[in-house]
């Protein structure tokens, strides 16, 4: 571990480069005033510097018990006002881990809707990587969220168990986490209400999810994943605004707000998936990996962003150009790459027991026809709990959340497009009789879930990308069921589904 002793890498920085806007009664937080604080074990940043031994960032459930532990315990340290105190001198941030949620709500307006956002939250995690194990002693990487494993029932998902994040708020402690290891945390930043606790309010209640089952689906994000290939920006938007936003407007509480989502430790596991779904991206596309373009004010309809703008990290780092942080391993804090994250363990790669096992518990795909409307109809509504083997629907994000969100007149546009092709496409999966790895079939039945290997993931993501050529090919044309006769998609189905 590298500590790096003494103080400080604070530069004074200019207040707020950018004023809050408009919606005060929902800012919750206040000009900083940055400057040098002794004692802190945060290095000088110089922006230079090698990456030899990249931290592989893994999916919680990889970690075991211990590591999971230990990674919490890091948090709650970066939350402590004795171990950790602010270096932002300000009369509102008693923690470190606070200047982190403050540095969010800071610079929001410019960070979100707009080219900056993949970057600069690759550079926030990175920074909270970084103070995790220099300022307490983490040995680990940040961990991520694999939404696309719980996508289809996300309350059963083993991390909103009270034994690490606790589930969804309970409305009698107006929605204050009151289980799980973050039960008892106070925040500071807070809107609406002065209850300083962590707050969740699950959209759809006890079902949760109900705005992301069909856009936060494994196919899905391979489709975005392939689809998203004539810009960076392109890319960026159909992230941003489809999976990315789901989970937030669905946790609700202080997920569903911009200015104090990181108050829920699991801003930082899920960002990290949307980090980790850009670095897909970048492998699978080399040539525009470093590329970079898009509207550089979220207000303003103009495409002017340049891979040299500089990014606000409001005194916590040095502010940086947006092109320093293009690859994972480019230096400095910046030193990671990611696993293959998950599978149910109930599907095994080639694991013939295990295999027979699942075809077992397998019913028959539906006897599905023709048309995009039959499709739809034997898709089950994100409510639904009882269908084991399709993916569900998805309901449309509320006006009022994305009008909450700043979201433009165009944005709101895009997104409500979007939603309906995800209707059509998830419901063109469930035609194909494609039984997803997010299949509660699956997700139910496995007591865990299991590291995937390299080459499992390759072919998991072919497999994918093959679905979703044919399942788009049936959404255009409308006319017959997806073309899954397609002899590398019958090869590659069965290395999961015969045994
Ligand atoms: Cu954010």
């Amino acid at each position: 571990m590298q500590i790096i002793k003494a103080a400080i890498a604070i530069l004074a920085v200019a207040p707020a480069v950018l004023a809050q806007s408009s919606t005060s009664t929902k800012t919750p937080v206040a000009t900083p005033t940055v400057a040098p604080t002794t004692g802190v074990k945060t290095k000088t940043f110089s922006g230079q510097g090698t990456c030899t031994n990249p931290l592989i960032r893994k999916e919680f459930r990889e970690l075991n018990p211990t590591e999971r532990q230990s990674f919490i315990d890091a948090v709650k340290c970066l939350r402590d006002p004795k171990r950790s105190p602010s270096v932002i001198k300000t009369n509102k941030s008693p923690t470190m881990y606070d200047d982190l949620v403050f540095l969010h709500g800071q610079f929001a307006d410019v960070t979100h809707r707009s080219a900056q956002f993949l970057p600069w939250h690759r550079q926030m995690l990175a920074l909270m990587e970084y103070w995790l194990r220099a300022q307490c002693g983490y040995q680990g990487a940040l961990p991520y969220w694999d939404w696309t494993i719980d996508s289809q029932a996300p309350e059963r998902s083993e991390l909103f168990s009270a034994q690490w994040f606790g589930g969804n708020g309970k409305q009698a402690s107006n929605w204050c986490v009151t289980d799980g290891q973050f039960a008892d945390t106070l925040t500071t930043f807070v809107v609406e209400s002065g209850k300083h606790c962590i707050h969740r309010k699950w959209s759809g209640g006890s079902s949760f999810g109900k705005q992301f089952p069909s856009l936060a689906s494994a196919p899905f994000v391979q489709n975005l994943l392939d689809t998203s290939k004539d810009s960076y920006n392109t890319f960026r938007e159909n992230l941003e605004f489809g999976p990315h936003n789901r989970v937030h407007a669905t946790m609700g509480g202080d997920m569903g707000y911009t200015n104090i989502s990181p108050n829920d430790v699991l801003f930082f596991l899920h960002h990290n998936n949307v980090d980790r779904t850009w670095a897909r991206w970048q492998t699978a596309n080399p040539t525009l990996a470093a590329t970079y373009n898009g509207p550089s004010n979220p207000a303003s309809e103009a495409m002017d962003a340049k891979a040299t703008d500089m990014m606000p990290f409001g005194g916590l780092y040095p502010d940086i150009p947006v092109n320093k942080v293009f690859s994972t391993t480019s230096g400095d804090i910046l030193c990671y790459k990611f696993s293959n994250s998950v599978a149910p363990n109930s599907v095994a790669f080639n694991n013939k027991a295990a295999l027979s096992a699942r075809n077992a518990r397998r019913a028959a795909p539906a006897n599905v026809t023709a048309t995009l409307a039959a499709a739809q109809a034997i898709t089950p509504n994100p409510s639904d709990r009882d269908d084991k083997l399709r993916l569900r629907s998805t309901v449309p994000l509320t006006d009022a959340w994305l009008q909450q969100m700043k979201f433009t007149p165009k944005q709101v546009a895009k997104i409500r497009a979007d939603e309906e092709y995800a209707e059509k496409f998830v419901a063109a999966v469930n035609a194909a009789g494609y039984v997803s790895q997010n299949a509660l079939t699956f997700t139910e039945a496995a007591d865990d879930v299991r590291p995937r290997t390299a080459e499992e993931s390759a072919l998991h993501a072919r497999l994918l990308s093959i679905l979703a050529r044919n399942v788009n090919a049936f959404i255009k044309g409308d006319k017959s069921t997806p073309a899954v006769t397609d002899a590398s998609f019958v090869a590659l189905n069965k290395l999961w589904t015969k045994a």
